[in-house]
């Protein structure tokens, strides 16, 4: 492996060198990432936006939208989250959601053009004796044509395979952050769990949805860590969410130092140089993004949102205002899968 000199394009940097059979690197090291950071912005925007262009029809955006299926009173201690029961966010703890509820918000979702419909939970990790109602929520979401994705916390090998067995499309587990930052965020799991979680999935066969949070105060050579660590899985994600830390009231990381939004869009356009075919979200935080921010993030390689004016338990755009940014930037949703024959009602 050759690391990063200051003479190194960042199309140097970019092309893949060290290939495996996907014809992808796994192999990036710290400093040539943080390389690619250290780049002038229109000399790494240009070479993110080459990469998005070679791969993928840089006008559209998948379209995901999130329920919440079960909110609050989660044991984890997760500094950023309004759903933790250590932290006073005013958020009380509600009941699984009826597979009813679930199927109204779905076709609302459907209506409004999502392709992806994305089921949070609460939790630590899964009961066993909750999956059954969650298999129950995936069939029928499936049914009405969409896409399904769940992010229920932890999962174990058996109902990772239980999951896929029963149709789950994609799981969504974030990484967070780097490996370094991550004990100032949370405490009450390790990294190491959040990889093994991420390998069950990818073993059941389902595709994997990992990402992170950016604005928590960690530096960039944490933002660097963490594409580091979800490049050099043995597959890249094929969803990889970038979230901007939405600060909770009552939360620990409330008030912070603001992020540079530039600094926001370049790891964005280093996300698409180190995974050039997976899908960048544009993910949590939107609504305190200028349309000129976002609109430079889909120029970096993002290619995803989150639409619907709530994500799990915070706010996102009204959906008028996305549609209304759509128009302005020429953008269009992806279209939705056809609906499988032996699914078709709904
Ligand atoms: N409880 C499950 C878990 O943590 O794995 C699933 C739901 S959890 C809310 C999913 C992800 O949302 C977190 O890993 C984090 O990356 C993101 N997230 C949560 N709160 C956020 C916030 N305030 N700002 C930005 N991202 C957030
Ligand atoms: C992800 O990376 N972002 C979504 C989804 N995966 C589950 C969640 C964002 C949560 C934002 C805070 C909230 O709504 O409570
Ligand atoms: Fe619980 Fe998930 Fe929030 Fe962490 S991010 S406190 S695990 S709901």
């Amino acid at each position: 492996m050759t690391s990063a000199t200051p003479q190194a394009s960042v199309e140097t940097l970019a092309r893949d060198r060290t290939v495996e059979g996907d014809g992808l690197r796994h192999d990036w090291n710290v400093e040539e990432i943080l390389a690619l950071f250290q780049f002038p912005f229109n000399d790494l925007l240009f070479e993110a936006h080459r990469l998005h262009r070679r791969h993928f029809d840089p006008n559209c955006v998948q379209i995901s939208t999130l329920l919440s299926v079960k909110t609050g009173g989660c044991p984890e201690d997760c500094k950023y989250c309004s759903q933790s029961s250590r932290y006073d966010t005013g958020l009380g703890a509600e009941k699984l959601l009826s597979v009813e509820e679930v199927i109204s918000e779905a076709k609302k979702a459907r209506e409004a053009g999502a392709t992806r419909f994305c089921m949070g939970a609460a939790w630590r990790n899964p009961k066993d004796r909750d999956l059954p109602h969650i298999l129950d929520m995936i069939r029928e979401v499936k049914a009405l044509g969409l896409e399904t994705c769940a992010t229920l916390g932890m999962l174990s090998k058996e109902q990772a395979d239980a999951l896929k067995e029963g149709g789950l499309d994609y799981y969504n587990h974030n990484v967070d952050t780097s490996e370094k930052f991550y004990g100032e965020i949370i405490t009450t799991r390790t990294y190491r769990d959040r990889i093994d979680t991420l390998s069950h999935v990818r073993a059941a066969g389902m595709k994997v949805c990992a990402g992170g949070i950016i604005g928590m105060g960690e530096e960039r050579a944490d933002r660097a860590g963490m594409l580091q660590t979800l490049a050099n899985l043995p597959e890249h994600p094929e969803s990889v969410p970038i979230n901007l830390l939405i600060r909770i009231p009552g939360t620990p990381l409330e008030v912070g130092e603001e992020l540079d939004p530039i600094e926001f869009v370049r790891t964005v356009a280093v996300a698409r140089v180190l995974m050039p075919k997976s899908v960048v979200r544009l993910s949590a935080g939107r609504e305190h993004m200028t349309d000129e921010m976002q609109a430079l993030c889909f120029f970096a390689g993002a290619n995803s949102i989150f639409y619907g004016e709530k994500l799990l338990t915070a706010g996102n755009p009204e959906a008028s205002e996305d549609r209304a940014l759509f128009e302005r930037l020429g953008l269009k949703g992806e279209a939705r899968p056809s609906v499988p024959r032996n699914h078709s009602h709904g």
